[in-house]
């Protein structure tokens, strides 16, 4: 069997909030996601059902400090470049670069953190693959304006991207402009900066978020190939196909009824329209967003180049009421499937469900695809040495490069590249935790904030590099 393509994009994504840290410094701004607690009420606020306005300076969030990268990024790309990475997934913190969101001028401080950033990926030759928002949100324009549900927000959006457009012009090439932007549906707060009041229509108020951030993706697609026609502009989806709890046709349509909620958002990114499924439904249920005339003639001039998503599990659904109760607690959730293992968090083991998520997204579109987040979160313990032997990670990336190799090489998919999600150890964006780790490298802190920050190598470290190394010959 034929390999990877020679210039495939082999790395690893991380996410602002989730390894930055310094949340007060230079000026930086809160941010949504910096208000979420851990624990019990995680859930409630993420999905935007409990309101979390304040924020306790006092009270310990494990997202406050992250992993310092914001401080150690100079040993942390190093690393990136040891293990032999050719682009890095990253996103900016848009209070950074605007701290309330909606200011005259950037913070050129916040710039320059990620121009540095930049160029010291250069030096080792690494391509940054940059998201604009990545749950990411202004906290003042959540108070202010309520989020992603108003429509001033795309003109913030824009002005954030233009900033970042024209400043790192030279530097980025590849650019995400919503990280898992069909989250809005399952967690409208995380994804959007939007929570509900008891009266509100919240699916009305999804979709209308929905509609503002998919326009804000046109107006900066088109935006960004005007300053730069190089520039490769991506959408990026939170993945993994529904099966049919069993062959009962009506469990059949409810898997693609729980399908079509997510591939809505690549359908309109990537066609450039509403398609008929989405328009009767929405209409029906009489939760059609409002729209300006210039919106749905965006949305068909400036599609998506490319398609990214990320990959963890596959997901089961019933149409039978009293099963689908059964669901676990996942912000996403799934009916447990038979056949498959699962994670310590239940997330269902399936490498053969990401070669058929591979081959959904490419006949649907036939756009090139990136795999931008995928791997296992577990409770990794150091041994009496210090080290972590995760051979249990090894064995999932191991098993899902070779059904992502197998997409491409047997069934023809053309996929650019492939980021692990969390190359070094960060915060959970699910849990707010430390211990949910995916690292090669692994870092000294654990969920009440002690410990060195120190990073070491897993024994997954040395394997990924030969990964790399051999082009994903040698798993
Ligand atoms: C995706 C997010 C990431 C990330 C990852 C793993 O949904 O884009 O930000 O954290 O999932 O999830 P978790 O951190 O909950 O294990």
């Amino acid at each position: 069997m034929m390999g990877f393509p020679e210039k495939f994009l082999w790395g690893g994504a991380t996410a602002a909030n989730q390894c930055e840290g310094a949340w007060n410094v230079d000026g930086r701004g809160l941010a949504n996601v910096d208000l979420a607690p851990t624990g019990k009420d995680r859930r409630a606020v993420l999905t935007g059902e409990q309101k979390m306005l304040d924020f306790d300076e006092a009270h310990y969030y494990p997202a406050k400090e992250g992993i310092d990268m914001y401080h150690r990024y100079k040993e942390d790309i190093r690393l990136f470049g040891e293990m032999g990475f050719k682009v890095y997934r990253m996103s900016i913190a848009w209070t950074r670069i605007f701290p309330r969101g909606d200011e005259e001028e950037p913070n050129e401080q916040g710039l320059e953190f990620y121009e540095n950033l930049f160029s010291e990926c250069h030096k080792y030759g690494i391509e940054p693959l940059v998201t604009i928002s990545h749950f990411d949100c202004p906290m003042h324009l959540v108070n202010t304006y309520g989020g992603w549900k108003n429509r001033q927000m795309i003109s913030f959006f824009e002005k954030y991207s233009r900033v970042l457009f024209e400043r790192f012009n030279g530097l980025v090439k590849y650019w995400l402009t919503f990280n898992e932007i069909n989250m809005i549906l399952h967690a409208p707060f995380m994804g959007a900066g939007v929570y509900f009041e008891p009266e509100d229509d919240q699916e009305k108020i999804k979709y209308q978020a929905a509609h503002h951030e998919l326009v804000a993706s046109a107006l900066v697609t088109k935006l960004a190939h005007e300053i730069n026609p190089e520039y490769q502009i991506g959408c990026m989806l939170a993945g993994g196909d529904t099966y049919p709890m069993t062959c009962d046709p009506k469990d059949v349509w409810q898997a693609k009824i729980e399908d079509r909620s997510n591939y809505f958002f690549t359908d309109v990114h990537v066609r450039g329209y509403y398609p008929a499924y989405a328009v009767k439904e929405l209409e029906r249920k009489g939760i059609f967003p409002e729209t300006q005339p210039e919106d749905m003639e965006l949305l068909n001039k400036y599609p998506v180049d490319f398609i990214s998503f990320s990959y963890y599990a596959s997901r089961c659904a019933s149409a039978d009421p009293e099963i689908s109760k059964l669901t676990d607690g996942n912000v996403l959730a799934s009916l447990k499937n038979p056949y498959l293992k699962a994670s310590e968090w239940g997330w269902q083991i399936d490498p053969l469900g990401f070669r058929i998520t591979l081959n959904t997204l490419y006949d649907r579109y036939q756009k090139p695809l990136f795999v931008v987040e995928n791997g296992l979160g577990a409770l990794d313990v150091p041994d009496e040495k210090g080290c972590v032997m995760d051979d249990y990670r090894i064995d999932y990336l191991r098993a899902h490069i070779q059904a992502m190799k197998e997409a491409v090489v047997l069934d023809g998919v053309d996929l650019l590249g492939y980021t692990t999600w969390g190359p070094i150890d960060l915060v959970s964006a699910g849990t707010g935790e430390m211990s949910k780790r995916y690292g090669f490298i692994y870092v000294d802190r654990d969920d009440q904030g002690n410990g060195t920050l120190n990073r070491s190598k897993k024994k997954s470290f040395d394997w990924y590099k030969k990964v790399i190394a051999s082009n994903g010959e040698d798993l």
